[in-house]
């Protein structure tokens, strides 16, 4: 494995560009970056948990669990440490390395809060990565869930700035950026990405990976999901997007982000599996993993195996604790080391 270059100046048309190369050649360019910084044999397994589902005040036009939409869904309190602590237990035991745990919240409460620290440390205990996944951040929230041992958060920017607007009005593409640099400042790894099928054009899909890829740093982490249509939601009815425009924008993604791990997120129910071997072969090396999303289905943990097998992949065992992005500047560039 020779060491890829990581850039963070990328423009919009040189992005744009990549999409328009012929599939094959962008699948060869993709994949040739995967193999020189990956195991092109290894996927990362990520579980996921609702610890607090339904009823939130955000008005994402994708989500079942927005106090908006009527999607049906029962409004639950934050559920029990014992109950969370037997479910990482067993994801580890079926091969998870990361327990991802998510809350239908604008943000944090003062209440609750302190709950969730004692999760991430009792995940933590377990030998496993803890990512969370809360809404808005303040400085505060960061540094105990930092000081907790958190290893990621995950903050989607789901689109592009301009599409943003028309997917949600009860917060702005610039909030989100903002507790991404909190987390990222205060050293916590950064999953962060995006949803396709939310009626965006290609030039939406290269303006969010743009964004991504011209961080301070890189995303360790880099979900692309699909749409979830999930009745009573406003995208109930979007229409499917061509499988090979999701291939495509995963290999893109992959040659902006050569270091970051990219997940095949949710929708992968709904997904052939030929067009999951496309994505990994594309540069996907992660995925959720485990029966459940949050609220909604995913492909089973017994399908999961089956196809993993089937591909000659398999799951990636350590976890993967140490940063795999690299810095547009070194971290302590100001600090003078003499030698
Ligand atoms: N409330 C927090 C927030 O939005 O930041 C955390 C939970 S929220 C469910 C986490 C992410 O799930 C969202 O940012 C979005 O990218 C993804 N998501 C939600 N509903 C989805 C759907 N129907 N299909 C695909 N992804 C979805
Ligand atoms: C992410 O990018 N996808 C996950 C996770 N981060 C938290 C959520 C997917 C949710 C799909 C709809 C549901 O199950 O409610
Ligand atoms: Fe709330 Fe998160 Fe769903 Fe938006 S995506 S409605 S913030 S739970």
């Amino acid at each position: 494995m020779t060491t890829p270059h990581c850039r963070y100046d990328w423009s919009l048309n040189e992005v744009q560009a990549l999409f328009a190369l012929s599939f094959m050649e962008l699948l060869y360019r993709a994949h040739t970056v995967h193999r020189s910084a990956f195991n092109i044999h290894e996927i990362q397994l990520s579980s996921l948990m609702s610890v607090k589902t339904g009823g939130c005040p955000e008005d994402c036009a994708y989500c079942p669990q927005s106090a908006h939409h009527e999607a049906g869904l029962e409004k639950e309190q934050l559920v029990e440490l014992g109950r969370v602590l037997k479910e990482a237990q067993a994801a580890k035991d079926r091969g998870a390395t990361r327990f991802c745990m998510g809350a239908a919240w604008k943000s944090p409460n003062a209440r609750d809060f302190p709950l969730v620290l004692e999760m991430v440390r009792g995940v933590k205990e377990l030998g496993m990565e803890c990512c969370v996944t809360l809404g808005s951040l303040n400085e505060a929230q960061v540094q105990a869930l930092k000081d907790a041992g958190l290893s990621y958060y995950n903050h989607n920017l789901d689109t592009s700035r301009e599409h943003y607007e028309k997917i949600v009005s009860t917060r702005s593409f610039q909030d989100r950026l903002d507790t991404l640099a909190l987390v990222r400042d205060a050293g916590i790894h950064v999953c962060c990405g995006g949803i396709l099928g939310l009626g965006e054009a290609e030039q939406d899909r290269a303006k969010l990976l743009m964004e991504l890829a011209n961080m301070p740093s890189h995303p360790e982490s880099v979900p692309i999901n699909l749409l979830v249509r999930a009745k009573g939601t406003p995208l109930e009815h979007a229409a499917e997007i061509d499988p090979f425009d999701f291939v495509r924008t995963v290999a893109v993604a992959r040659i902006l982000m050569p270091k970051s791990y990219v997940r095949l997120s949710a929708g992968r129910d709904k997904m052939d599996e030929a067009t999951q071997a496309l994505c990994f072969f594309a540069g996907a090396n992660s995925i959720f993993f485990g029966d459940k999303l949050l609220t909604t289905n995913n492909a089973t943990v017994d399908q999961d195996l089956q196809l993993l097998a089937r591909l000659d992949l398999k799951p990636k065992e350590t976890a993967s604790e140490h940063a795999v992005a690299e810095h547009a500047v070194p971290k302590h560039a100001g600090l003078a080391v003499s030698a």
